[in-house]
């Protein structure tokens, strides 16, 4: 490798550290306008992809969410930063990705949404943008969905995969009874079923019959991209 090509590497590595820097300072400041338009400006230059900028923004989410964890910051302050990035997602990079995607072959269809009596749709929302951006058509519930909503959307828009989230210990269940519910219509056969969220692991999947987990969102791409080969 020449001394060119290294530099340019080099210049790379600093650039995402900086670029990471400043979203992390926009997100925990909760500056929801600086940190839409300082997406804007790295998009339109073309210095980082929307979907680079998604990778970004999960790890600036987990580091706030240690620091909540650890006590370092409180509750009205975890919740101002999701609410940033959640805007910043929803307003600036969906968007992108959507407009960057239009011309894409559909990969298969995703219903995805987090189960019910759970409101966290940080993670299950990068789950499915990240879907998107690998060209899968994403149908996006929300929280706290029940059963019957999971299984009737998946029925309306004939999807491959219902993908089911759970951050909470107490709502896991919930994603067993989706695949029970399931197997009481009849259905289970017809979709790929998988799960995700900090307190679920491989065994707890295999546990309630699903058909895989993933670990986080670059992986779940990965994982429904090996079921539906
Ligand atoms: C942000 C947050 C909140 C925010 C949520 C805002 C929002 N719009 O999402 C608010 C403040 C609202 C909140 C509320 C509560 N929270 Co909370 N919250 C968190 C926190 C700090 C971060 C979660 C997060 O966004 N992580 C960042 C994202 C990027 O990571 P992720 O969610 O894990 O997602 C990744 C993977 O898991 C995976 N993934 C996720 N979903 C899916 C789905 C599929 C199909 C696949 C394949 C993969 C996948 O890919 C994602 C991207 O890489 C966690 C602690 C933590 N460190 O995880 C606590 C945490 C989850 N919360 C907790 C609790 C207890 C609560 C409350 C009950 C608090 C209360 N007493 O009111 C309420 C819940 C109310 C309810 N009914 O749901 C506990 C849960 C404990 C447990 N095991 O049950 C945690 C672990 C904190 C703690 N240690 O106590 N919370």
């Amino acid at each position: 490798m020449n001394i060119s090509c290294n530099k340019k590497k080099v210049k790379q590595a600093v650039n995402i550290v900086s670029i990471k820097e400043k979203i992390q300072g926009l997100v925990v400041e909760w500056d929801t306008d600086g940190l839409k338009d300082y997406c804007r400006s790295l998009l339109k230059n073309n210095e980082e992809s929307a979907s680079d900028l998604l990778k970004i923004i999960g790890d600036v989410m987990k580091f706030v969410g240690d620091q909540f964890e650890e006590e370092e910051i409180f509750l009205p302050e975890l919740i101002g930063s999701a609410e940033t990035v959640k805007a910043a997602i929803d307003e600036v990079l969906d968007p992108a990705i959507r407009a960057s995607g239009e011309e894409k072959e559909t990969m298969g269809k995703v219903v995805i949404g987090t189960v019910e009596s759970d409101v966290h749709s940080i993670g299950k929302d990068l789950v499915g943008s990240f879907l998107f951006s690998n060209g899968f058509e994403v149908y996006n519930l929300g929280v706290e969905v029940t059963a019957d909503q999971f299984i009737s959307k998946a029925e309306e828009v004939g999807a491959n995969v219902i993908g089911l989230s759970s951050l909470l210990t107490m709502s896991m269940d919930f994603q067993k009874e989706v695949i029970e519910e399931l197997k009481k219509r009849g259905l289970r056969d017809k979709y790929k079923v998988i799960v995700g969220g900090a307190p679920t692991s491989e065994d707890w999947a295999e546990k309630i019959g699903a058909d895989g987990w993933a670990d986080d969102a670059i992986e779940a791409v990965e994982l429904i991209k090996r079921i539906l080969k």
